[in-house]
């Protein structure tokens, strides 16, 4: 059996580094990496924390390391397979990005750059339209930008609209566009109904567009541009097509506001996510060494197992459990069962991290699915305390046991 992988995918992120407070390079590191994509950095700038709701941040310039970091990667041959660049210091970093590219990226490099400088109809802290017309000049140099509706308002020279946006606003924004030399827009935090929130991408070469629309949760949530534009990113450059690549990534923010929402985690902090466990189907086949007994000779033998060969084996079992699921459904009393469809299913232990078996529960019920950050230990600890509680328990396991006895 052959055990060799394709060469790892490498995208270099050109964006600052916020210490606390969930954006920029904080997002783009593990986002990107958890999709199987190598993430190389050049950082714009240090700061403590990213610069809405928080006071008091400091704030240290990169632009002097952004090309000497570029020529080392170019005098060693790094190949770079995606750029992905987000905030930028000042305008005159645009100038330095613009260099950067040159030295970096390759004919096919795909190039992802998200204009970075406003959002809810007004600039960041420091920023003002200098950086607009500086992004508007890169705008040519990108396969792929990710403004929201203010930056791309912003750039196409358009009045900001808060929402509901209509078609024909989003055609103006795409057209203006377009023309100033972007290939794919994709606008983010687009509102074609009051409770509907999501994101649509047009290709301005041959007009094709695709829309993936989420419920809407009031206020802002900071870094999900971070968190959208990483995803999309990094599944384009694995090759996915633009369509699947913005229903992905839409998802995973969705389920980020989500989980920041179940934990209540401080807006300014970002958004939560971590321990979403596996973000995209495995294109590649995995290879794992197995030792145990054969069952033939009873001696000690080592086998290599593929992924495919795990996903025929589990299949059975698989549909034996999303059985008793359906079955634990239907004998639900409906007030819980309307309680699940609004929380959703929450699955724990070892075989909840199988991968993608928390979309085929998803896909099975119909039912929001998502996996709990320790899966492992939680299902450990939640017996031990459920054995320390027995006697409270009127419907755990003893009375079920006892029910099964007195049936036999
Ligand atoms: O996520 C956008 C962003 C990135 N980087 C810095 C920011 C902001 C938005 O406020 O301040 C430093």
């Amino acid at each position: 059996m052959d055990n060799t992988l394709p060469p790892l995918k490498r995208i270099a992120a050109i964006h600052d580094l916020s210490g606390l407070g969930k954006c920029s390079l904080t997002v783009a590191l593990p986002v990107i990496s958890a999709t199987g994509v190598e993430c190389a950095c050049i950082p714009t700038a240090v700061l403590s924390t990213h610069t809405g709701e928080f006071t008091g941040w400091t704030f240290r310039d990169l632009s002097d390391d952004m090309l000497p970091i570029a020529h080392h990667w170019q005098r060693i041959g790094a190949r770079i397979d995606g750029v992905y660049s987000g905030y930028l210091a000042s305008p005159e970093q645009a100038q330095l990005l613009a260099q950067t590219l040159d030295c970096i990226a390759a004919p096919d490099t795909l190039v992802v750059i998200d204009p970075v400088m406003a959002d809810n109809g007004s600039y960041y802290s420091k920023i003002d339209d200098r950086m607009c017309a500086a992004f508007r000049r890169l705008l040519s140099r990108a396969d792929v930008i990710t403004p929201n509706v203010t930056e791309a308002a912003l750039l196409a020279g358009l009045p900001y609209e808060p929402g509901t946006h209509s078609d024909a606003y989003l055609a103006q924004l795409f057209q203006a566009l377009g023309a100033l030399g972007a290939g794919v827009v994709t606008v983010t935090g687009v509102r074609p109904q009051p409770d509907v929130i999501g994101n649509v991408a047009c290709d301005c070469r041959t007009g094709e567009m695709h829309a993936s629309m989420r419920p809407a949760h009031p206020g802002v949530f900071y870094g999900t541009g971070d968190v959208f534009a990483s995803a999309l990113a990094a599944l384009l450059v694995r090759g996915a097509p633009l369509s699947a690549a913005l229903e992905t990534a839409t998802a995973l923010t969705d389920e980020s506001i989500c989980r920041s929402l179940w934990r209540d985690t401080p807006r300014r902090f970002g958004v939560d996510f971590e321990g979403i466990a596996c973000l995209v189907p495995r294109a590649e086949v995995g290879i794992q060494e197995v030792k145990g007994r054969c069952l033939t000779t009873g001696l000690p033998k080592s086998v290599k197992i593929s992924s495919v060969e795990l996903v025929e084996a589990i299949a059975e079992p698989a549909r034996d459990i999303l059985e008793t699921i359906h079955m634990v459904l239907e004998r639900t009393p409906p007030e819980l069962v309307a309680d699940l469809a609004q929380n959703g299913i929450i699955m724990a232990g070892g075989g909840s991290l199988i991968y993608g078996f928390d979309q085929l529960v998803e896909k099975d019920t119909g039912i929001r699915t998502t996996v709990v950050d320790d899966a492992l230990s939680c299902a450990a600890f939640g017996s031990g305390k459920m054995l320390m509680n027995l006697n409270d328990m009127q419907d755990g396991m003893v009375n079920l046991a006892r029910k099964r006895q007195m049936k036999a």
